[in-house]
């Protein structure tokens, strides 16, 4: 394991073929300062390039995911600085990530903490997790995906209650709702949401890469033109190795060989 001044990285699974990031300044229950988002920018970097990595687990620590942007750090920051400077604009590079990310997420996951969560592809929560947006709190509203996002995660009226009150949503309540796929005793949420990425890493590459992009494209176009964009990335698929690989196999009752071509 590397460890960074805020975050730990990693590469786990049997095959080695999980990238890791843990965020990792406890005492400040992960806020998520500059330096910390820079770090995991750079891990997602390097994560994107490493051949061997097929997915990525984002995680916390036990009591905190992220407790949201660092306020002690925004506090005194004016206007014309955080518009002119495109204050946290780099925040969205784990959203732009083409490989798979899951979120493992224990504790806490409030403001920006809950947003960084929902920038992943799957959340899974420890039974102790707490889902909120409480910028409200603050005399500010979300502003790294929580108006957008929530809202398509878990609907209008469960999202306006979150935002306009502050009130936080059980890991139990927010795999009712959709937001999180699995709940999981706390010390098993890291092992399992590792477990899926190894699975998820054992296919192609290219192949997981085109299912996200495809999935992905839902929040953004038509029926009709996200059906045609599903379309041409299915078709796509018949001009890679893995696709003739993996019918092959299928075929000759064998397990597939992928080359991520
Ligand atoms: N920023 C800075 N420091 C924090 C933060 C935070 N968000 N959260 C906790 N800390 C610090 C505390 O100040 C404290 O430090 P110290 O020991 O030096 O006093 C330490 O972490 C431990 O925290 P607490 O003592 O408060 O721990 P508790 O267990 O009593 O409470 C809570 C835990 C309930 C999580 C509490 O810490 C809390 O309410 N935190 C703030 C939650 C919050 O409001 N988050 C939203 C922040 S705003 C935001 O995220 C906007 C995102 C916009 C993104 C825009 C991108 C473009």
């Amino acid at each position: 394991a590397t460890e960074g001044q805020y975050v730990i990285t990693d590469k786990k699974g049997e095959k080695q073929n999980v990238g890791f990031i843990q965020l990792n300044r406890r005492k400040a229950l992960n806020a998520l300062c500059d330096g910390l988002m820079k770090e995991v920018s750079d891990a997602l970097d390097a994560f994107e390039k490493d051949k061997d990595v097929g997915c990525i687990v984002l995680t916390g620590g036990d009591k905190a995911f992220a407790a949201g942007a660092d306020i002690k750090e925004m506090k005194d920051r004016e206007f014309a600085e955080v518009y002119s400077g495109s204050f946290l604009s780099n925040w969205d590079r784990l959203a732009r990530c083409k490989k798979p990310v899951i979120a493992a997420v224990n504790g806490y996951a409030l403001g920006g903490g809950c947003e960084i969560a929902m920038m992943c592809d799957i959340i899974y929560a420890g039974e102790n997790a707490q889902f909120g947006q409480p910028e409200i709190t603050l005399g500010t509203i979300p502003g790294a995906g929580g108006t957008q996002r929530l809202c398509k995660a878990i609907g209008k009226s469960k999202a306006m209650e979150l935002i306009l009150t502050a009130d936080r949503m059980t890991a139990q309540e927010a795999e009712k709702s959709g937001l999180v796929s699995k709940v999981f005793p706390i010390d098993q949420t890291v092992n399992e949401a590792i477990k899926t990425a190894e699975k998820i890493a054992g296919f192609s590459k290219i192949t997981s890469a085109m299912c996200k992009e495809a999935v992905n494209a839902a929040y953004e176009l038509s029926l009709q033109e996200g059906l045609h964009f599903e379309k041409r990335i299915f078709h796509a698929t018949f001009a890679t190795a893995d696709r003739k690989e993996g019918m092959t196999a299928f075929s000759e009752k064998r397990k597939p060989t992928f080359t991520d071509n």
